[in-house]
């Protein structure tokens, strides 16, 4: 049977409910959503004034005002095999594979979401999977969080009735979308009452609060919900002008007339009161620092050649501001001086095979193409696409960065969960385990490059045959 329910709508419409419920969990959540609605406002206002170069992916209203991504953070196999199962009926596989002891987590990565143009550009919503790893805790520890994760269940009985009726028939009705829906959500909700007791709780935070955080709670709520803004400084200007509590600086890149990968920033988690269980059965009031909001700019999508750029520079500039110690201004400084090494025009970007593209015929192209002109204008040889670009024949645009960043990703985790040291020798020596993650997802990850390229290539591939060219 053929799947009859409509992915892109699914999707949207979960993302708009998870959306609803995280404003009414955490209230400042949803003053963040009207900080970037004002912030974005105010910026294409301002490009239109002047002649500002705005990423025009970010101004589609097709995904501007609905895009967010969201982060949970799960413990056990069986918990990741189940969310893909949950996920894929929305069109949302898993893609890129995080190391996050890089940073400084016992933890690794990947992010579920749509990986067709058609899909991202219909609803591009995605959640960043984070999984604790077992191997890299102690023996008490690790014997302990095993005990709490397996007491749980995150899934309503409902929702594995409904994945198992979808493996086995393909089909859903609308009914069963609503119910796939409301059930789905219940993974993703809130409890203040811990499954552990508070000596337990206080055990795994000593450790690293993000295993407290990951095993002492019936579900494994959402810790943050991102719109996309097109001017995080500003955002961030307007959180502090707000007297919201902004993390201290914008993680990534540096502001750029060639924006690049991604940009982010958070208002720190709050607060909040969770009751543990003591051993007599009852509940002894405590609390718990979890859940923020994120906002997050997207550049372009660079290539193999431009991540290695990238993070070369970014490591000099964390070399020297650790030597230096540098903070605050005196580190955007230093940021921005080390990033004018990174070419900032999209010339540049391409013809250094910096970051990927989209090729489109221009209207002189489409002209060529109805008429038949390219093969007797260029014969049957191979012709360069730089000559068809010097020739106003093809036009392109960048590929707009749909993934994470690990370094990126630390700052936040590290924004909100305090003053945590970081340098456990276990995790720092670790070594990334892509193999074992897959293992306990029950399927491979995609590789974001590989599908960027893909892109690029199905374009240059669409042209070609409009033209009627054998090579280009
Ligand atoms: C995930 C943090 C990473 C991002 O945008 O890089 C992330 C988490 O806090 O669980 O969401
Ligand atoms: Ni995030």
């Amino acid at each position: 049977m053929v799947q009859n329910w409509d992915q892109n709508g699914l999707r949207a419409r979960f993302c708009h409910s998870l959306s609803e419920l995280y404003k009414t969990e955490v209230p400042l959540y949803g003053d963040l959503v009207d900080v970037v609605f004002e912030a974005d406002t105010q910026a294409v206002h301002d490009s239109q004034e002047s002649a500002n170069i705005i990423n025009p992916d970010d101004v589609l209203p097709s995904r501007h005002r609905v895009e967010r991504h969201g982060a949970i953070r799960l413990g056990t196999a069986h918990e990741l095999n189940t969310i893909r199962r949950m996920f894929s009926v929305m069109g949302m596989y898993p893609v890129g594979y995080y190391d996050l002891s890089l940073a400084g987590f016992p933890m690794h990565a990947t992010a579920f979401r749509p990986t067709s143009q058609d899909a991202l550009s219909q609803n591009p919503f995605r959640v960043f999977t984070t999984v604790l790893r077992m191997d890299l805790l102690t023996g008490k520890t690790r014997e302990l969080a095993q005990r709490a994760l397996k007491q749980r269940n995150i899934f309503t009985p409902r929702l594995i009735e409904i994945l198992d009726m979808v493996d086995k028939k393909g089909t859903m009705t609308p009914a069963e979308c609503t119910e796939f829906i409301n059930n789905g959500l219940e993974t993703f909700r809130w409890h203040s009452k811990a499954t552990v007791t508070l000596d337990e709780y206080m055990l795994f935070k000593a450790e690293h609060p993000l295993i407290a955080d990951i095993v002492s709670f019936p579900s494994s709520h959402i810790n943050h919900l991102t719109p996309r803004t097109i001017d995080i400084d500003l955002v961030q200007q307007l959180m502090l002008d707000h007297g919201m509590p902004a993390k201290e600086r914008v993680e990534g890149p540096p502001k750029r007339n060639c924006p690049i990968l991604l940009r982010q920033t958070s208002f720190k988690a709050l607060e909040e009161t969770v009751y543990f269980r003591d051993t007599s059965g009852t509940f002894v009031k405590g609390s718990h620092t979890a859940r923020f909001g994120e906002v997050e700019q997207r550049g372009y999508a660079l290539t193999r050649a431009g991540r290695q750029l990238y993070d070369k520079i970014l490591n000099q500039v964390n070399a020297e501001a650790e030597r230096l110690k540098l903070k605050g201004n005196d580190y955007e400084n230093a940021l921005r001086s080390h990033f004018t090494e990174f070419p900032d025009t999209l010339s540049e970007l391409r013809e250094q095979n910096l970051a990927y593209f989209c090729y489109q015929l221009t209207l002189a192209g489409e002209r060529m193409a109805k008429d038949d002109m390219a093969i007797s204008e260029f014969g049957t040889t191979a012709v360069s696409l730089q000559a068809l670009l010097d020739k106003g024949i093809m036009k392109y645009e960048p590929l707009t960065y749909e993934d994470f960043l690990p370094l990126s990703a630390g700052g936040i985790f590290n924004s909100n969960l305090g003053d945590v040291s970081q340098s456990k020798q276990l995790i720092m020596s670790a070594e990334p385990d892509l193999d074992g993650f897959q293992r306990l997802l029950g399927a491979h990850i995609a590789d974001e490059f590989h599908l960027y390229a893909q892109m690029q290539q199905e374009s240059l591939l669409h042209c070609k045959q409009h033209l009627g060219l054998h090579d280009i």
